[in-house]
Order: C-alpha cells, then sequence, then structure tokens
C-alpha cells in the first residue's frame, strides 16, 4: 500500500525537484511542472515516452498539453497527496524531458 511521503523525504527528495523545477500546487498536496518542447512532434513525443514510464509504475500524471508545451502535475490519488511514486516519476520525467 502506498504511503504520503515522510516529512524526511518531503526535506530531502521534494526539495530537490522543487529546486529543479517543479512547485507545490496551490491548495494541493502535489507538484506542478512545466515542459517546453521545440515543437509538438517533440512535446508529444515526449510524453509517448513518459506514458510508457507511467503504466510500468501503474502511476499516472495528470498533464495537459498545448503545442509545444507541456503541463504536468504529479499527486497521488490512493493516498490525496504525494507519495514516493510522484517523485519516482518526477525524476523520471525530468529524464526523458
Ligand atoms: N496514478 N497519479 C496516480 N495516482 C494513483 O493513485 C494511481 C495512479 N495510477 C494507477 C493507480 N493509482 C492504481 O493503483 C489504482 O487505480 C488501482
Amino acid at each position: 500500500m502506498t504511503e504520503k511521503l515522510s516529512d524526511a523525504e518531503r526535506d530531502g527528495e521534494l526539495k530537490e525537484l522543487l529546486s529543479n523545477g517543479w512547485s507545490m500546487v496551490e491548495d494541493r498536496d502535489a507538484i506542478a511542472k512545466t515542459f517546453e518542447f521545440k515543437n509538438f512532434v517533440e512535446a508529444f513525443g515526449f510524453m509517448s515516452r513518459c506514458a510508457l514510464h507511467a503504466e510500468k509504475l501503474d502511476h499516472h500524471p495528470e498533464w495537459f498539453n498545448v503545442f509545444k508545451t507541456v503541463k504536468v502535475t504529479l499527486s497521488t490519488h490512493d493516498v490525496g497527496g504525494l507519495s514516493p511514486l510522484d517523485v519516482k516519476l518526477a525524476k523520471k520525467m525530468d529524464a526523458l524531458a
């Protein structure tokens, strides 16, 4: 069963993500980041790569794509807030961008 992020994890891994373009979402225990690409095809390719990893993790982003921009929000619905899965997927998305 997935647990919420611990205080230690928030001080550690989460803080690292927040210094790397991710930010806390207002009024939600969630993180968000906007990825910009050269064009739509690049943006969609990023989404395709992320989709395969999300499926492998069984953990899925909330995301919005318009043209070359992909806005991503991560939270774990099953626990109503951030879990280690969100940190894992955020790191993977940064690596795939
Ligand atoms: N993705 N972001 C997110 N949060 C979840 O709680 C979640 C998910 N993908 C799949 C999933 N939960 C399944 O474990 C449940 O739908 C059964």
